[in-house]
């Protein structure tokens, strides 16, 4: 006890004791069909600003000795504020708003469950670091405030457990993103936290995806976690509507891998969101060892010249961007929220939306899936990044990992984005060259995007990139910050790209005035109006653009919008953001899709 003291007060290192092990990359438990217990409800809370739970390592609770309690306690897990899991802090109350920092979240459980197997705790997601201890040990560290990770806990069950979390929102010029963002970046543990229970040999993952669409090829792919020997295990994956069963071997490392062909399957698409239930079990001489199930659409996504097709047939998409936040709950949305947001979009003609500018929660896209809504997905590589730094390019990396193994078996996924409106330079350039390889070779199944910039000298879309995306996107906004309409024209009619542009984002600020004047406000909803009429005029005359995402369906909180009318707030929205109202520039979208669905036929 004395020397953590000691240790506590004079030792300015103590955080590198709390850097490993990195929970990174594959760690997910495929989590469908699995016996789970939700750890979600009610955890004790206490802002840590001075990183004392780490620092004077409050997680060993060390303040008992034999002959009883022997140190004055300076913390109270048990005592402290509770608070909601899933949730943002910065809504929980008032002086919890603008913390940003390290925060300690902490609560017990007990083992009811019979204990055979594994038992892995998971985090669908914590802002931005998380460090996970048990019983007094630390279990590890994981980076990446917005995907998915897992960690065995088998080996420190007891059947009494403390379990705390500190999780550190501290915003950091190294991470992704960095440090100047255009929303808020809300701390917490904000998705769901469970415990899984495996068999000791288990299916960590399953991939499964349409290969060939003429002749109905699906390729089923896990992978098989145990210490055993692996070889006398088989696997079997079947898809009961058609009737299909089909049984595998499981390589020694544990990898298994089959190409199935399957008669009769009905195509997902935004028209007809098909999906069939599918399993995969793993036997051991013929006996049942686990069993995963999904609920999949199949559906091929390609591009052809300056085209994008879906199954085989051109479509454009009708888009609109989206953040993961509501005035409720900050980036903790429900499930009612997301589908909120999808009627509301659908309502605008939609069939796309791009998920900004980092992973949304795993409903989303099994929503999309269900609702037949087709997904730009995105990792928060936004504006400057310290795109030199190796460490910064691996956690980069792992989010685009993490969020790819997450949500692989989705249809309504057809686009991974590495990044959104990055500075032109040879850092930049390397860094997301690797991140657009690293996505092409964990799934070869999806397009490729970015958000970049537009030449603005020679006014082209020209961007070193390019060769490295099958979409190119493309935000401007012209109009607004830029009022100059000449130089946008001259942009699209003087780009020959030779790949399918979607206009990732344009815009302006609206907000509502009583403004009789004739003449249109800055920033007013009829400027906004006249801006999103100008602007979609143009796209209808372009042919290689072969899609738009207007930024963005809902007003938003951002720290860095403090303009008389903003108020802390992102007013391009098409929807305020209470959700209640929709702005003019909602109804000329939605006109503007609608003739080109009439157009399309
Ligand atoms: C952009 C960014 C987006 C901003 C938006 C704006 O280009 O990609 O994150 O919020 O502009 O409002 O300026």
């Amino acid at each position: 006890i004395i020397k953590n003291f000691v240790d506590n007060i004079h030792n300015d290192d103590y955080k590198s004791n709390y850097e490993f092990p990195v929970i990174q990359g594959e760690s997910m438990v495929f989590p469908g069909g699995r016996k789970s217990r939700s750890l979600n409800g009610e955890w004790n809370f206490s802002a840590d600003q001075y990183d004392n739970c780490l620092r004077a390592k409050w997680f060993l609770e060390q303040d008992t000795n034999d002959e009883g309690r022997s140190v004055p306690l300076d913390y109270a897990f048990d005592d402290w504020d509770k608070i909601e899991v899933p949730g943002v802090w910065n809504l929980a109350k008032p002086e919890y708003f603008y913390y940003e920092g390290p925060a300690v979240y902490s609560r017990r459980f007990s083992l009811e469950e019979e204990n055979k197997g594994r038992v892995f705790l998971q985090f669908g997601a914590v802002s931005y670091e998380a460090r996970i201890f048990l019983n007094g040990t630390f279990l590890g560290i994981h980076k990446g405030g917005s995907t998915p990770f897992s960690i065995e806990i088998t080996a420190h069950l007891k059947a009494e457990n403390r379990l705390i979390a500190v999780a550190d929102n501290t915003r950091r010029k190294n991470q992704i993103p960095s440090e100047n963002t255009d929303w808020f970046l809300y701390g917490g543990i904000y998705r769901g936290v469970s415990l899984l229970f495996v068999p000791d040999v288990h299916i960590k993952n399953m991939r499964v995806n349409l290969t060939d669409r003429e002749t109905g090829a699906i390729e089923v792919s896990a992978l098989i976690d145990g210490n055993k020997d692996l070889t006398d295990k088989t696997v079997t994956f079947s898809i009961p509507e058609l009737g299909l069963e089909e049984k595998f071997p499981v390589n020694a490392d544990g990898t298994c891998n089959k190409i199935v062909n399957t008669d009769g399957l009905s195509l997902w698409s935004p028209e007809n969101p098909k999906r069939y239930q599918v399993s995969l079990t793993l036997k051991e001489k013929g006996e049942v060892k686990d069993e995963v199930t999904d609920v999949i659409g199949f559906r091929t996504i390609e591009t052809r010249g300056r085209k994008i097709l879906l199954n085989g047939k051109q479509i454009f998409l009708r888009g609109v961007c989206l953040h993961e936040e509501t005035e409720d709950h900050g980036k903790a949305v429900t499930k009612e929220e997301i589908r909120e947001a999808f009627q509301r979009a659908k309502k605008m003609n939609c069939n796309f939306l791009r998920l900004a500018h980092y992973p949304h929660t795993e409903w989303a896209s099994e929503i999309a899936d269900e609702e037949g809504i087709l997904l730009w997905e995105e990792i928060p590589v936004y504006w400057w990044i310290d795109f030199s730094n190796p460490q910064t390019l691996n956690d980069a990396r792992n989010q685009l990992s993490e969020l790819i193994l997450r949500d692989f078996n989705r249809a309504s996924v057809i686009i991974w984005s590495v990044g959104n409106e990055n500075p032109d330079t040879d850092a930049r350039y390397h860094f997301m060259k690797n991140l657009a390889k690293t996505a092409k070779k964990k799934d070869p199944s999806r397009l490729i995007s970015a958000a970049c910039l537009v030449d603005s000298v020679n006014l082209r879309i020209a961007d070193r990139l390019e060769s490295h995306l099958d979409i190119i996107g493309f935000n401007e906004y012209y109009g607004w910050y830029d009022p100059d309409y000449g130089k946008l024209t001259e942009i699209l009619n003087g780009s020959q790209p030779e790949k399918p542009v979607i206009i990732s984002e344009f815009g302006a600020d609206g907000y509502q005035t009583e403004n009789k004047s004739g003449k249109y406000v800055r920033g007013s909803e009829e400027e906004q109006e006249e801006i999103y009429k100008r602007q979609v005029e143009l796209f209808g005359k372009t042919e290689y653009i072969q899609g738009t995402a207007p930024w963005i369906l809902y007003d938003y909180r951002t720290p860095k919008r403090l303009g008389a009318y903003q108020k802390g707030y992102n007013i391009k929205g098409l929807v305020t953001a209470d959700r209640k109202r929709e702005k003019p520039a909602f109804t000329v979208m939605k006109n503007f899709y609608e003739e080109v669905r009439k157009n399309e036929g």
